[in-house]
């Protein structure tokens, strides 16, 4: 299928044992040398790592251990005929982490978070990627009296700093979620992403990730979360998906519960050629249902409809699109759009 000018990417989690707080995996794990050659399979260019989906053992390894590690395995990416978009520092699984990493009332925590994230640092510059992606998952409170929001506010951008001064080649992506696994979280909305970068040592080097389900989640529109960013020029990530209401974080296949909501993904990446600043990366989970042979479907059913829904704002009919706005006819723009929606 066309591709346009669009690149591609997954994470290794994506693919996954289909455990959830009620039960366990059903089906095996899979390594990363065994999912590898199913991101080129499956039509993707790229490929997203957490720290540890990089290098497993990263905490018990010297620094030139690390940069060995991480060197053997951009080898292994590049034999697969990928790249790696980013590296994002796993900071919400460590026992020490457990009330807030960068956030944290112990100072002990947060100065192993600032040095776990530099060690994310390092092995992006080993595998050829500038981007780091901070999903500031314990970053919030479970009762808003344990900590101090200004406080906490402050060290977010004390850290984003560190990690600025500590390669002034990186760049930062910030990905915004409101809720879970804390209650409440510190920067829930891209609007609080960006306005954190804009207050960093260097905010041309700070942007955003927007995830779909999470916009959901925090009640917004993904594809106006998205459009504000690009206003500023700060839309540098994706993660599509989809999420049926306001419930747990369901990384859905793209499109799959509301169509109209992605088509307006589409068309706003689209009509502002966002493949000139960043990738189309998914963030989905299948089914728990799904057998193991078939547990990578989600991946083909979320490209596949990204890439038809670009087929579907480019057939659009402009001129008819361009009348009806200036004629304030929205129920014939309604129409267009159901129209071209439904094969018209
Ligand atoms: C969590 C989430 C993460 C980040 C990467 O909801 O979306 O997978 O995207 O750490
Ligand atoms: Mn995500």
């Amino acid at each position: 299928m066309e591709k346009y000018s669009y690149r591609f990417s997954f994470g290794p989690w994506n693919i996954h044992e289909g455990a959830d707080p009620f039960g366990p995996p059903v089906r095996p794990s899979r390594s990363l040398d065994e999912k590898l050659p199913l991101v080129r399979q499956l039509g993707f260019d790229a490929i997203q790592l957490h720290d540890d989906d990089a290098i497993p053992n990263l905490d018990d390894l010297s620094s030139q251990q690390l940069v060995q590690a991480a060197r053997d395995l951009r080898r292994q990416i590049e034999d697969a005929g990928l790249t790696t978009e980013w590296i994002a520092p796993r900071l919400w699984e460590d026992a020490r982490t457990i009330d807030g990493a960068f956030t944290a009332n112990d100072p002990a925590v947060r100065a192993y978070a600032s040095d776990r994230a530099r060690k994310s640092i390092d092995i992006a510059r080993e595998m050829d990627t500038d981007l780091i992606l901070l999903w500031l998952a314990r970053e919030g409170t479970y009762i808003r009296e344990s900590k101090d929001g200004a406080w906490a506010t402050e060290r977010l951008i004390e850290a984003v700093n560190e990690l600025l001064a500590y390669d002034p080649g990186i760049r930062i992506l910030i990905e915004p979620k409101p809720n879970e696994p804390m209650d409440l979280a510190y920067i829930p909305t891209i609007g609080h992403g960006v306005a954190l970068g804009m207050f960093t040592s260097d905010p041309a080097r700070v942007g955003v990730l927007m995830e779909s389900a999470h916009a959901v989640l925090a009640g917004l529109d993904p594809s106006d979360e998205m459009a504000f960013a690009l206003g500023l020029r700060k839309l540098w990530g994706v993660h599509l998906n989809d999420q049926n209401g306001l419930k747990f974080d369901q990384d859905r296949s793209f499109g799959s519960v509301d169509l109209r909501r992605a088509f307006n993904q589409v068309r706003v990446l689209d009509e502002h050629e966002y493949w000139n600043v960043g990738m189309v990366g998914f963030d989905v989970k299948t089914m728990r249902t799904q057998k193991a042979e078939r547990a990578t479907a989600h991946l083909r059913n979320s490209l596949d409809v990204f890439l038809r829904l670009v087929g579907v704002v480019r057939s659009m009919d402009r001129q008819a699109v361009s009348a009806a706005i200036d004629g304030r006819d929205y129920e014939e723009l309604d129409h267009l759009v159901m129209n071209a929606l439904l094969g018209g």
